[in-house]
């Protein structure tokens, strides 16, 4: 048996998202090396899920009754780590190794070195195709366990993760959620345009999501996936078999690249990027509300 986190509240939720925040751009800055604007569009999904949702227990990361969470845009592992640390699967310090040759935490996750990590990932595409095998193994196995894969909305380009959608209701797998981090950006734009919106390709914002996945046969929601209220309420109508009704579930989580820190939000160019020590005092003041003297 494996210990669901008591649901932290709305502000705590709040609370703990700064910290991870915080924590990813320092982090990147530390190592000279990372991304940025993903795993801070992801943040609050994050953080709802590990200390809201999953039933995992950070003292037993391998319990065979665990909810699995696979992070298929892998690009943004900084993220997912900086939100295992805080929730106790390895010392919040350990983030100070990142990208470090000899480290337990590699720039794209590695299901064999970190604890917490369900699946090695980074290749975009692959996540889906993996939680739906997991979802599968545990209907065949007798598993109540659910399984979770967030992929980024330039990763939806990618064709595997098709075959999924157009496989997954055919297995019911009602216990098998799909949630899409729909920041609008992907890693290039057109610096010539006079807007950071223009991403080379503004992956599906000519795409009815919810119609062509109800279409496919899924259980289709759309949030806000920064307010904690919406996060939470979409989890628990995905735990509510009564609207699953046999089918599996995709939340589209609209949300915004480099959410939260004020020159990382809403632009591509922070894709990736190693934060100046003026900017990150600015992050600090805006994430934690302190500034770095006396440290
Ligand atoms: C198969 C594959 N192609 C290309 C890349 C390089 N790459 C890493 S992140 C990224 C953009 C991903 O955009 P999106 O899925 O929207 O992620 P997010 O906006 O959340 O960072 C690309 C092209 C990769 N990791 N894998
Ligand atoms: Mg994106």
């Amino acid at each position: 048996m494996t210990t669901a986190a008591p649901r932290a509240s709305t502000e705590e939720l709040a609370a703990i998202a700064r910290q991870a925040r915080w924590k990813i751009i320092e982090t990147v800055a530390s190592s000279r090396a990372g991304h940025i604007g993903g795993p801070l569009s992801a943040t609050d999904l994050l953080v709802a899920l590990y200390f809201a949702q999953l039933d995992v227990d950070p003292s037993d990361p391998r319990a065979a009754g665990r909810d699995r969470f696979i992070l298929s845009k892998g690009h943004s592992a900084i993220g997912l780590y900086a939100v295992l640390a805080l929730r106790g699967f390895f010392p919040v310090d350990e983030l100070a190794t990142f990208d470090h040759g000899d480290s337990r935490l590699q720039g794209h996750p590695d299901m064999l070195l970190t604890p917490g990590v369900d699946a090695s990932t980074g290749s975009l595409g692959q996540g889906l195709s993996a939680g739906a095998g997991m979802a599968l193994g545990a209907k065949r196995l007798g598993h109540g366990f659910h399984t979770w894969v967030m992929v980024g909305d330039g990763e939806l380009e990618e064709g595997m993760i098709w075959e999924t959608v157009l496989s997954a209701p055919r297995f019911g797998l009602d216990n098998l959620t799909l949630i899409i981090d729909l920041n609008g950006l992907q890693q290039y734009g057109w610096p010539a345009e006079d807007s950071d919106r223009f991403d080379r390709s503004e992956p599906v914002g000519h795409v009815d999501l919810e119609r062509v996945f109800t279409g496919f046969g899924w259980n289709a929601l759309t949030i806000d996936g920064h307010d904690f209220d919406e996060i939470l309420g979409a989890f628990d109508r995905v735990v509510s078999s009564r609207e699953r009704a046999g089918r599996p579930t995709v939340i589209i989580a609209r949300t915004a690249k480099g959410r939260g820190v004020s020159f990382t939000e809403g632009t591509y160019r922070w894709h990736n990027g190693v934060a100046t020590e003026e900017q990150l005092e600015t992050a600090r003041a805006e994430l934690l509300g302190t500034t770095g003297a006396g440290r």
